[in-house]
């Protein structure tokens, strides 16, 4: 059975996950209407993972004896003045998705949770994965700078990455 506290600071992961899914599907919805059909498949692609790992976090909770919930989500921004304002606001949103999962198992070690703490390895791995992808991402960016040539070529790539299908199978896992 799943201590409360363990509970409480899971469901606000969910909360946080949730969050990252509106919030790139939000940002996916902006490049669509703006010209960047690439990153706007990458995004919502993103927005899609994000779900995933909103739902192994709920399904995992449920396992262990807790109750999954949900809270009320802020509004995601819905202007951005350029493609690197919206991947420097990716970034920062996957570093702080990272220091709070890092919180999440510091806490499990203080409470001695060990099967949580191995469960979010999980989410430990994924956000160095995501945190390097995002990063490469605004370093073309950044040098290409406003050369339109070379941000087609950027959308072209993100296109490319969208291509992979979202794995259920290892959000299922
Ligand atoms: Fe859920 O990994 Fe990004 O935020």
């Amino acid at each position: 059975m799943i201590k409360k506290t363990i509970e409480t600071a899971l469901n606000e992961q969910v909360k946080r996950e949730e969050f990252s899914s509106r919030l790139y599907l939000a940002m996916a919805s902006w490049c669509e209407a703006n010209g960047y059909p690439g990153a706007a498949a990458f995004l919502y692609r993103q927005s899609d993972e994000e779900r995933m790992h909103q739902l192994k976090i709920v399904h995992y909770i449920n396992d262990r004896g807790g109750y999954a919930t949900l809270m009320p989500l802020p509004a995601p921004e819905l202007n951005y003045h350029n493609l690197k304002e919206v991947f420097e606001q990716v970034m920062e949103h996957e570093r702080y998705i990272t220091s709070s999962i890092n919180d999440i198992y510091e806490l499990t070690l203080n409470e001695k949770d060990y099967t949580t703490g191995n469960f979010l390895q999980w989410y430990i791995n994924e956000q160095i994965e995501e945190e390097s992808s995002m990063s490469k991402i605004l370093d073309k960016i950044r040098l290409v700078g406003d050369d339109k040539a070379g941000m087609f070529h950027i959308d072209k790539e993100l296109e490319a990455m969208s291509a992979a299908p979202v794995s259920s199978a290892t959000a299922a896992e």
